[in-house]
């Protein structure tokens, strides 16, 4: 009898295990002072940030009805490391799944969720999850595999006094000829700064933990507690303890950190910005924040705590997942893409994916798919620029990403998780790029770690496995959104057919409104010829190199022979400060020249009048 009745419970139980979610958000700014330095414009949902933490559970609906409040602004959502099988249109990025939102119209994010773990949702548009479009989204487990007592989120993210609208024009500019970011002004801990995290004694709690910011990764860690990961991304993972984390932005991590049985003490809970991906310095950043775990609010609360090494973080790679799926056969397609930034000859600096820097097409590429029938399987269509690669059905791709850039680029592909079958140490500044070597390489991991985001090391690269299951249009891109607005992205073409023979990726109504009010077409080619799907006169491209013999030396000679004119605007867009003195020196020092051999820094020919100076 008790046995039926179980079976019973368990029955109905699944049967209203699938609930309908339904969310009404209106963009719009708000003022907020997070770091409680300064008060400036945030976007907020329905007049307030920070944005809600969303929860869900796996097999349910979500109805995410997102107005555009924005008079100004056209907006979109992406759902950070959903699959969205079968909903392609409901990923996010415009112009690659859907047209933008323009000021005033409703977008239907409708999916259902296949998922558990720890997710996050932000703006694809560009600059808005800086300006704090960005939020939590917690799928929950009813058979979660670990024992805790109680869940808990934290952020992370940096902060900048001024908004992207402000930040972009002098960062994209030729007056910024190095693509230096700007440096953000703060840390946040949970949006905020120097947080109590008010805790129980003897409990074990799950923290989940999400880097939502827009460039800088994180340490992250306790005094005298540890952090036991059992998931990232997404993927549950054998325990394994560490002392620290290193978070870059966009990756998670559930932590089960158990407390002291006694309440005598608070300790510091630390958070540390990683120096080696700012240009610069400057002396009054505070790349360590503390926070504190407060056992006892009449106890005083902790000083900054000290490590030996930051060295010492948990490396990702050597995580094992708990379902033990193997190391997928052997890859059916390799794509090889180089990493490097450079300046076009519009001056500015630019980042490529094999020589492309990614420029949205005319039409969105799900939308070409859709409308392309037959040419659908002919890479042409999407254009040159959009950089697309087309896979077939349930075929096994290598991406084999060799970074020659000097810099740390966390990269994350839409619609899947990959495996993580080889990444190689960072080589020095000064020293030539490792690249890999197919026939020299490592031996694979047995069970090797599945996430969305991984980060390659300077001069050094990352070798990801996954299987394309999953048709949809997936972009694939750089999270330091600096570098995405660089063009770090190309796209996944994912099984065309599939998504043109399936009735649950043709376009919904909103998809079409979206485009309709911008007057966008919503069928053809990357240049938005519907006739011709072959003929891509007019698609958007990329500015003309710099002509030949016109180098990054010639560049800075050129702004220097105008620099006492522009010395304050160029070392705000370099630096992100006006009272660097030493810039020239800085400069010659990140670009490898020296300022004092006039020699060759003119460019031959015609070329200075691509380059006129702005009054
Ligand atoms: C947000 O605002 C919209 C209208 O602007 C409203 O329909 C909705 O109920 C609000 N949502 C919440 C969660 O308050
Ligand atoms: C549009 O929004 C911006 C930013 O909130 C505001 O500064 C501006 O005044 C608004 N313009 C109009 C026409 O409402
Ligand atoms: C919205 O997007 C369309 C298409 O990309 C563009 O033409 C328009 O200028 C954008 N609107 C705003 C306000 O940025
Ligand atoms: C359509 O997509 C859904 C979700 O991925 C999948 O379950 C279904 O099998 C697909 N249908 C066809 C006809 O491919
Ligand atoms: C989303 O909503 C549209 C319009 O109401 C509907 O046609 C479509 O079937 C829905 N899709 C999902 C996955 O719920
Ligand atoms: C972070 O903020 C969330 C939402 O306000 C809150 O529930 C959580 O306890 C905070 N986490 C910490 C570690 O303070
Ligand atoms: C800690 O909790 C366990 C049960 O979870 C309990 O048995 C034990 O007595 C507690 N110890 C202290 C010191 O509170
Ligand atoms: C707290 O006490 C319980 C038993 O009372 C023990 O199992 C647990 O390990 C102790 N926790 C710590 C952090 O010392
Ligand atoms: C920040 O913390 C690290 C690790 O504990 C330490 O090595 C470094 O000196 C600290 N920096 C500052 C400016 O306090
Ligand atoms: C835990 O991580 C360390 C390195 O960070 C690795 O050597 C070890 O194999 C991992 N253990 C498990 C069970 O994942
Ligand atoms: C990129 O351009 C450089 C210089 O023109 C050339 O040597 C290299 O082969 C190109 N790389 C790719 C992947 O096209
Ligand atoms: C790759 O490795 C093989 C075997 O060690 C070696 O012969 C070859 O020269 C290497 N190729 C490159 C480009 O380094
Ligand atoms: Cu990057």
């Amino acid at each position: 009898m008790r046995f039926t009745s179980f079976l019973l419970v368990s029955f109905i139980s699944s049967l209203v295990a699938a609930e309908t979610h339904t969310w009404w958000f209106e963009t719009g700014w708000v003022d907020a002072n997070p770091d409680g330095n300064f008060e400036r414009k945030v976007i907020g949902f329905n007049n307030s940030w920070p944005l809600p933490t969303l929860r869900a559970k796996k097999g349910d609906v979500i109805n995410l009805y997102l107005i555009n409040g924005f008079n100004n602004s056209n907006t979109t959502l992406h759902f950070h490391g959903l699959f969205q099988e079968g909903s392609a249109q409901m990923d996010g990025p415009p112009m690659v799944t859907q047209c933008p939102i323009p000021p005033g119209e409703t977008f239907l994010y409708n999916f259902t969720i296949t998922q558990v773990g720890t997710f996050w949702y932000h703006s694809h548009t560009s600059g808005q999850y800086g300006d704090g479009m960005r939020g939590l989204f917690i799928i929950e487990d009813d058979d979660f595999p670990y024992e805790y007592d109680e869940e808990v989120t934290l952020s992370l993210s940096e902060h900048y006094h001024k908004t992207s609208d402000e930040l972009l024009p002098s960062f994209l500019n030729r007056y910024n000829p190095t693509g230096a970011e700007p440096i953000p002004q703060n840390a946040l801990f949970n949006e905020s700064r120097n947080v109590s995290w008010v805790v129980e004694p003897n409990k074990t709690y799950l923290l989940r933990i999400a880097n939502i910011g827009r460039f800088v990764s994180q340490y992250l860690y306790m005094e005298d507690h540890e952090f036991t990961v059992v998931e990232v991304d997404g993927v549950y993972v054998e325990k394994n303890t560490t002392s620290m984390l290193y978070i870059t932005v966009s990756q998670r991590y559930s932590v089960l950190i158990t407390t002291k049985n006694d309440t005598s003490k608070n300790y510091a809970f630390m958070n540390m910005i990683d120096k080696t991906m700012l240009d610069v310095t400057p002396p009054d950043l505070i790349l360590n924040s503390t926070n504190y775990i407060v056992y006892d609010e009449n106890n005083e609360k902790p000083g900054e705590y000290f490590v030996d090494s930051i060295h010492d973080y948990l490396d990702d790679f050597y995580l094992v997942p708990l379902n033990k799926e193997r190391l997928l056969d052997d890859a059916d397609h390799v794509v090889t893409i180089d990493v490097a930034m450079d300046n076009l000859g519009d001056g500015i600096n630019y980042a490529f994916f094999n020589n492309i820097t990614y420029t949205a097409p005319k039409v969105p590429t799900l939308m070409t798919v859709l409308s392309a029938g037959e040419f659908a399987t002919n890479e042409l269509v999407y254009g040159t620029n959009t950089h697309p690669i087309i896979l077939q059905k349930d075929e096994v791709v290598d991406i084999v990403l060799n970074n020659l850039d000097t810099g740390t680029h966390p990269f994350h592909l839409h619609g899947h998780v990959f495996q993580l079958i080889e990444r190689h140490e960072a080589i020095p500044d000064g020293e030539s790029p490792v690249q890999f070597n197919e026939t020299d390489h490592a031996e694979w991991p047995e069970y090797p770690m599945s996430r969305d985001v991984v980060f390659v090391r300077p001069q050094s690269y990352i070798v990801m496995r996954f299987k394309a299951n999953n048709p949809g249009v997936w972009f694939f891109h750089c999270h330091i959104e600096w570098h995405l607005d660089q063009g770090l992205a190309l796209m996944f073409i994912e099984d065309p057919a599939g998504i043109q023979n399936n009735e649950t990726q043709q376009l919904t109504a909103d998809s079409i409104n979206a485009c309709q009010k911008l007057g966008m077409p919503i069928e053809g080619n990357a240049a938005a010829n519907s006739k011709n799907f072959l003929d891509l006169t007019g698609e958007p491209v990329q500015h003309k190199p710099l002509p030949s013999g016109f180098t990054a030396r010639g560049i800075v000679a050129l702004v220097f022979s105008c620099i006492a004119a522009f010395l304050g605007l160029f070392a705000i867009a370099i630096y992100g400060m006006a009272d660097i003195k030493d810039v020239e020196e800085r400069v010659a020092r990140d670009l490898n020249v020296d300022i004092d051999d006039d020699d060759d820094l003119e460019p031959e020919g015609e070329q200075s009048s691509s380059f006129e100076h702005s009054k």
